[in-house]
């Protein structure tokens, strides 16, 4: 008999209730087990874990082109391995005596709906303007933060849906583990040999099954033994299903009661359905424990009653909706499911051979942060953000947030909300260029969700018409200022009506820009309509349009009395966005032939908005309309080079401001945060220099990379993986310029290609304009390039300085040679 008192549970188990399979009543009164169960001795959820066996002997690499893998389970979050199916998220640590499935459901917001605009605003409103203007920054950020701030100031957080903590006592060592993450079939594994057996797992989260799906093997019968239960930091308990005596079930409500004392909090729940083939499956109050089965497939479920429903209900229908297929036809769907997507792009952009291929992930990372270069490890960075928009943005779900939908915390950095002023948009900015034009959608169903509370907010503070969006939003319409004075940035609901115009612009679906994206754009234009006002006699811009209240978001700049501030009239983002936007309204209406008064108010607007400046010091773009210093020459933020990207008003065609916005980005440097470095990787890809832009995603890699590719902020944030992913794309092909004639775009071919990537290859590119591209290159020159457009019609296409007209036929591929000419079919 064995001496430790798990085992000798598990003995007791096994004799008690020989051949026994999911008896759960009979099991519990079976398991009388007196130690505690060391799977339940883990009672504090945090970062770190640590598997309890010991590993010997070296696994050799997987096959495939981008999977992540490693010899040793995770032992921080951020080397756990992310699944998901946009709405249920999964981190798998891996462990062999202990594994760890860390939870997420998308909807799982802390908080609700209310009204959160201050009725103070509207009357501060003329005096706050006039001590901006007239340069009493501090009286005006005094006032601001007494009559503007929402009510209330801050939102709640989104927060993990709970743990599935697994053990597997007879594993106290393994030989030759590895675990890894295929990116092509968004599949997990897990494998190791021990006392002659080898174990497999595999873990997918299927969009078609609604279910995570966990499955244990081994290549010896009856050698599946393992306990497990679902825990969470509060406001829920793990129980024995009532009604499926194989399942476990946490069932939880947030904490939250509004002010009237009335319970708010979401009701929210997670399932896990044991299907063990041979052994036992007993279930004791909440702890499931699986002996001597061939094999084992755990589907776990999750939901909450954000969108009504009961989400038990919705845990069980699920569930059964998975357990009526075998294992390998979830496996196949789901597969077949992510592909549908991933499968669209594809890209090599060289080799770092053979040896340094066939290095774990860490290893390459390591070797990378040394110095080395590793292009096949590029083109997986930049799959793997196209992999997490696939898991973390279906349509139907909510957007990604600041972590996607991955999230350990009750409470984590920065609520993982939905920051408004770069945030939110970076992670959409792969969708339409990388082939994934539905997984905008959320986005656009946020800003569809947004444009009501946004109206109160627009009204209430500031008499205005349209809708407004601040800083940051939550999952509730939250529209008012946040946090402190840099809340004060009445610009989200502006920036973020870009996403479904730019939709529009790949797609050329005139049924969505009339449906969706100009609403959106009207709203947005009427409140920046209201909120412009003429700046007075005495400042630099007198009698031109400006915003105010503003600031360039959270950086500070230096008054002459050597103060600081961070409040002050149209800083240059703001006019920036506003032209964006205006430009785009009086474009939508033309297209749509609807609209005349309206444009003409865009139109005057447009005309009468404060021009970009140009320090006459620095050379480079002014940050404000004063030339303040900046109080942090180094600030992540570059917001004044917003018209570079993601908009579309500093190109060639623009010589000085090109050239200024050039010396801006020299100023900031070539460091910065995650997504800091991303969004510069896109302006250096926009200023057609590659090898710049290789230098900024090289320190991305090596300095902002965490173990599982997770982008670190630091802490981790994944918008700076959807900027990368965005920027890799911008460096091989660029459309936003308008042709010179007609309405068609500029497909610039290859337009950043670093020295770095002489030779490769990109399929599945897509412009605007609705074109599919294809690349190929070599020693740095492009060797052909095929574009398909299913309408068909003219285009333009540019190599360097060379710029054809071509006619796309409709549905047919168009092959290029090197000279832009039509290739030998
Ligand atoms: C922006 C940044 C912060 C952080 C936050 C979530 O406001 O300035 O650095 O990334 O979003």
């Amino acid at each position: 008999m064995p001496t430790d008192p798990i085992a000798s549970a598990l003995a007791a188990l096994l004799l008690l209730s020989p051949g026994m399979t999911g008896g759960a009543s009979d099991a519990a009164s079976a398991l009388a087990d007196p130690e505690p169960l060391p799977a339940l001795e883990r009672t504090v959820i945090d970062g770190n874990w640590a598997d309890r066996a010991t590993l010997t002997g070296r696994a050799d690499a997987p096959a495939g082109k981008h999977v992540l893998w490693y010899r040793d389970p995770a032992s921080e979050w951020t080397e756990a391995l992310p699944l998901g199916n946009g709405r249920l998220g999964g981190m798998l640590f891996g462990g062999v005596a202990d594994e760890r499935l860390q939870l997420n459901e998308d909807s799982l917001w802390d908080g609700y709906a209310q009204d959160a605009g201050n009725p103070d605003s509207l009357a501060a409103l003329p005096e706050i303007r006039r001590l901006l203007f007239e340069g009493k920054n501090q009286a005006a950020v005094d006032l601001a933060g007494k009559t503007m701030m929402g009510r209330p100031t801050r939102i709640k957080p989104y927060q993990s849906l709970g743990e599935l903590w697994m053990e597997c006592p007879g594993l106290p060592r393994a030989s030759d583990y590895r675990r890894t993450l295929d990116l092509d079939t968004a599949v997990a594994t897990v494998r190791y040999a021990h006392d002659g057996v080898t174990y497999s797992r595999e873990a997918f989260s299927s969009a078609p099954a609604r279910a995570l799906v966990v499955r244990f093997t081994a290549d010896r019968a009856g050698k599946i033994d393992l306990r497990m239960t679902l825990k969470r930091e509060k406001d829920a308990a793990c129980v024995a299903h009532p009604a499926d005596a194989r399942a476990i079930l946490l069932r939880g409500r947030i904490d939250r009661k509004d002010e009237q004392g009335r319970e708010r909090g979401l009701r929210f729940a997670a399932q896990v359905t044991a299907r063990a083939d041979g052994g036992t499956v007993t279930n004791d109050g909440g702890i499931l424990t699986v002996r001597g089965a061939d094999s084992l497939t755990l589907l776990v479920t999750g939901a909450t009653d954000y969108r009504g429903g009961d989400p038990e209900k919705r845990c069980a229908d699920d569930a059964a909706g998975a357990a009526g297929q075998p294992y390998e036809a979830l496996k196949t769907a789901h597969v077949a499911d992510h592909q549908g997507y991933f499968r669209r792009v594809s890209l090599d952009l060289g080799s770092a051979g053979a040896e340094a291929e066939a290095l774990p992930t860490d290893a390459r990372l390591a070797r990378v942060k040394e110095g080395a270069d590793d292009p096949g490890l590029v083109a997986t960075l930049f799959q793997y953000g196209r992999y997490l928009l696939i898991g973390s943005s279906r349509p139907g779900d909510l957007p990604a947030n600041l972590q996607g939908i991955w999230a350990w915390q009750m409470s984590p950095p920065w609520n993982a909300d939905f920051h408004t002023n770069i945030n939110v948009q970076m992670n959409y900015w792969p969708a339409e260029t990388t082939g994934l034009a539905e997984l905008h959608e959320p986005l656009f169903d946020l800003i569809d969700s947004l444009i009501a509370p946004g109206e109160k907010v627009a009204k209430t503070q500031y008499g205005a018409r349209g809708w407004v969006v601040h800083h940051l939003t939550d999952a509730y319409g939250f529209a008012a200022p946040a946090d402190g004075p840099q809340g004060i940035w009445p610009m989200g609901a502006a920036w973020l009506a870009q996403h479904p115009y730019e939709h529009y612009l790949f797609s050329g679906d005139r049924a969505f820009l009339a449906k969706r994206a100009y609403p959106a754009l009207k709203g947005a234009a009427r409140f920046v309509l209201d909120f412009l006002v003429e700046a007075p006699a005495g400042t630099p811009v007198a009698g031109k349009l400006v915003t105010n209240p503003s600031h360039s978001p959270e950086n500070a700049f230096l008054l002459p009395d050597g103060s600081k501030s961070v409040f002050t009239y149209g800083a240059t983002m703001d006019l920036m966005i506003v032209r964006d936007l205006l430009e785009n309204c009086v474009e939508a209406s033309r297209a749509l032939g609807t609209d005349a008064g309206f444009r003409a108010e865009c139109e005057k607007a447009l005309a009468g908005i404060a021009p970009v400046r140009i320090s006459p010091k620095t050379g480079r773009i002014q940050e404000w309309i004063e030339d303040y210093p900046e109080a942090d020459r180094n600030h992540r933020h570059v917001s004044h080079l917003f018209g570079l990207h993601p908009g579309r008003q500093i190109t060639n065609a623009t010589p000085e401001l090109h050239a200024a916005a050039r010396k801006v980005l020299e100023g900031r440097g070539d460091g910065g945060t995650g997504w800091s470095l991303a969004w510069k990787i896109n302006f250096w890809a926009r200023l057609h220099d590659g090898d710049r832009a290789y230098t900024l995603l090289s320190n991305l890699l090596k300095n902002k990379t965490l173990p599982n590719l997770f982008d670190n902020h630091p802490p981790f944030q994944i918008d700076g993986n959807f900027g990368a992913t965005a920027a890799v794309a911008e460096m091989l092909l660029q459309s936003h310029v308008r042709a010179a004639s007609g309405d068609g775009f500029e497909l610039h071919l290859l337009p950043a290609l670093p020295s770095a990537w002489p030779t490769g290859r990109v399929t599945g590119l897509r412009a605007r304009g609705g074109v599919t591209v294809d690349l190929s290159w070599e020693n740095g020159k492009l060797s052909e390039a095929r574009l398909l457009s299913a309408k068909g019609g003219p285009v333009r296409v540019r190599l360097g300085d060379t710029v054809r007209a071509v006619t796309l036929p409709p549905g047919k591929p168009l092959a290029l040679n090197a000279d832009l000419a039509r290739a030998a079919e």
